[in-house]
């Protein structure tokens, strides 16, 4: 039944495979890391790497510099995940999981210190930098964790018990249950992989996308009654102030702008949350989200973020009103001149076949 991908030699190549187990085998210190504001895919690929490589034998620290949610306590091995204060100076590798650029792991990465130390960069951000000592970049996998099943194949790691829990519960997070644009015949194979090995997705899906809690649906409440739709972009803000009218904890207002993005009158979405950065400062988190056909990527990688076409964020300095009228004038651009590259598209298109057919007749 367990049989190893194709998948696995069209996203993971020989050459990085094998400079991958170069990179792993002999190093005996390993530091794995992800990113901050730790999502499904950053804690499961963190995870279940640590099922991988516990599985050859080594133990690596696993370090988040935000600490994780409680949700994903239901994952074996949750407990082992530590801070910042409990990373060292010195390691032989850092693995680097779900990060598109060295900034994204917060402070548990101190360039001064791991900065000569080899880095092993693990990620399927098509905006990833590349910022690796070794880079296995992959924007063709929905998620880092689906990455993982091909790297565990390739390592003779067995696909079941917590790793396979772990990787799932990515591959469920990352791909909204199996419903998001990227979701190919290589997923569901994935998908199909890890509950072979014992993972089961209603349980995944039900302790993740759909657990909510109630002071987050009063928040929710708030927000959409003040929405605002124009020229089919739709956004929201979250200030401070009605996070904690609601009650409502910091990562409430999560996936929102997913669900903004649901509006039949919308092509595009945004949420603009207020937060307050580790110097206190007021910054703008900024999530986009877009209908297929549409791509958010690249505003957001202009101004300073990153992401994927249909997902993709950045977060800005500047008072929120003021955020949220800039970036969604950037936004009614951006879709503008898309509809008006794929309309030119067409037209084109359009005169080569009359050309073509004028040159048959004549
Ligand atoms: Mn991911």
């Amino acid at each position: 039944m367990t049989q190893t991908s194709t998948a696995g030699a069209l996203f993971l190549l020989p050459e990085i495979e094998s400079a991958i187990r170069s990179a792993i085998l002999p190093a005996e210190r390993i530091l794995c890391v992800s990113h901050v504001s730790p999502d499904g895919d950053a804690i499961g690929s963190l995870l279940g790497m640590g099922w991988i490589l516990g599985h050859l034998n080594k133990q690596p620290t696993l370090a988040l510099a935000d600490k994780p949610s409680a949700d994903f306590a239901y994952i074996p091995g949750f407990d082992q995940i530590v801070g910042a204060s409990a990373v060292a100076d010195t390691y032989d590798l850092i693995i680097c999981l779900d990060a598109s650029s060295a900034d994204r792991m917060g402070s548990v990465y101190r360039p001064a210190l791991h900065g000569q130390t080899l880095l092993l960069v693990i990620d399927h951000h098509i905006t990833n930098t590349n910022f690796g000592t070794l880079n296995w970049v992959a924007p063709g996998c929905a998620a880092v964790c689906q990455m993982l099943v091909y790297l565990a194949d390739a390592l003779g790691a067995p696909i079941e018990g917590g790793l396979a829990v772990a990787l799932l519960t990515g591959l469920i997070t990352d791909t909204l249950g199996l419903r998001t644009s990227n979701t190919d015949a290589h997923v569901l194979q994935a998908a199909m992989r890890l509950t072979e090995g014992g993972a089961t997705i209603h349980e995944i899906v039900a302790r993740t996308i759909q657990s909510r809690s109630f002071a987050g649906m009063r928040l929710w409440g708030a927000i959409l009654s003040e929405a605002k739709l124009q020229e089919r972009v739709i956004w929201a803000t979250i200030s401070q102030a009605q996070r904690k009218r609601a009650g409502a904890e910091e990562k409430e207002g999560e996936g929102l702008s997913g669900f903004l993005v649901s509006a039949k009158e919308a092509d595009i979405s945004a949420t603009f949350t207020e937060r307050f950065n580790s110097a206190g400062e007021r910054v703008v988190e900024c999530s986009f989200r877009a209908k297929p056909g549409f791509d958010v990527s690249q505003v957001a990688l202009s101004l300073g973020g990153g992401g994927h076409p249909p997902a993709a964020g950045c977060t800005l300095a500047g008072p929120l009103e003021d955020v949220a009228a800039q970036v969604s004038n950037a936004l009614k651009d951006a879709r503008r001149s898309q509809l008006a590259a794929r309309q030119a598209m067409a037209a084109n298109a359009a005169h080569q076949n009359a050309a073509h057919q004028n040159a048959a007749h004549g």
